[in-house]
């Protein structure tokens, strides 16, 4: 848990920094949807499919090799969501961006989670860099739609080329799209206060924006249940969880 000892302690730390800066950007990862029902990738409690690591299927070549279990895969998680909330740590992060907007500064929320809980819980400034669970597009033109929590249980077709669909999220050996990465990275290298949260920081480049940001200056704080490579990166390394830390942050943020 974070030391709450005093006016020196990390978490006091991290809410004089947030209560001077007018630029913040923030990093998040599957660790902050954790405490909502959403098993995370990698570290303690991290989820497997099928006795495989994410890297294993979420890839292209992947989804060539089993299409049907993979799509099977998403449909069923993306019907999970809909029976899920947002939790404590995503509304702390909608109400920082509130209060920043409302002394006139930005807030740039870049995350790599695919469910679309930031949005719900009222967060305006979200770059998803690894796109959205909520999204199917075609494997070979440009057709994409939003998809909704009700199962698709059979691949469906482009209605343009007649491709197979797939799940609109940018697997591994994939770009980020462009206009989302370039907006992460302006905001990582221009802040004055960077958070990053809930992720095990081993996926690039959106593990790189940490790196962004300590290099820039801005001050830098990690919440993440157990160390991680950003651990020894950032100025202030706040061990616990980000339902319980975030809000904690707020409470004592003007
Ligand atoms: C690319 C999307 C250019 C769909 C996902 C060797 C070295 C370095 C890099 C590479 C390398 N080999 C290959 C690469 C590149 C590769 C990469 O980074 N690989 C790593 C793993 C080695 N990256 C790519 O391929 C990227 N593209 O580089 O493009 C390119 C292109 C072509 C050719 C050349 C170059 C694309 C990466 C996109 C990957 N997409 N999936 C889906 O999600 O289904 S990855 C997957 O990992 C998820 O999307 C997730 O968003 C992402 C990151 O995971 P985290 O969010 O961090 O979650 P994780 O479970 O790992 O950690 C959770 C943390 O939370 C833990 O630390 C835990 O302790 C903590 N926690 C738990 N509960 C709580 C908590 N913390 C706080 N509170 C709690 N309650
Ligand atoms: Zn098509």
């Amino acid at each position: 848990m974070a030391d709450k000892a005093g006016p020196h302690s990390d978490l006091a730390r991290a809410q004089t920094a947030l209560s001077q800066a007018r630029h913040v950007a923030c990093l998040t990862g599957a660790g902050i949807s954790a405490a909502s029902g959403v098993p995370t990738y990698r570290g303690a409690g991290g989820a497997l499919w099928d006795g495989l690591k994410v890297e294993d299927w979420a890839s292209p070549e992947g989804y060539a090799r089993q299409p049907e279990r993979v799509w099977r895969w998403y449909s069923d998680r993306r019907v999970q969501l809909g029976g899920i909330s947002p939790n404590a740590g995503h509304a702390a992060l909608a109400e920082i961006e509130r209060r920043i907007a409302g002394r006139g500064g930005t807030f740039t929320l870049a995350t790599q989670n695919i469910d679309a809980l930031h949005q719900r819980a009222g967060s305006r400034n979200v770059l998803e860099l690894h796109g959205s669970m909520l999204r199917i597009r075609c494997c070979v033109c440009e057709h994409a739609r939003q998809v909704g929590h009700e199962p698709i249980e059979e691949i469906p077709a482009c209605p343009q080329c007649g491709a197979r669909m797939r799940p609109a999220v940018v697997w591994f050996g994939e770009m980020l799209p462009q206009d989302v990465w370039t907006a992460a990275a302006e905001a990582a290298a221009e802040c004055d206060v960077f958070l990053t949260v809930g992720t095990s920081a081993v996926v690039y480049p959106a593990a790189g924006l940490v790196e962004m940001a300590a290099a820039t200056g801005g001050t830098t704080i990690e919440i993440n249940l157990e160390p991680t490579p950003a651990s020894r990166l950032v100025d202030i390394a706040i061990q616990g969880k980000a339902d319980e830390v975030l809000p904690e942050l707020v409470s004592g943020t003007g």
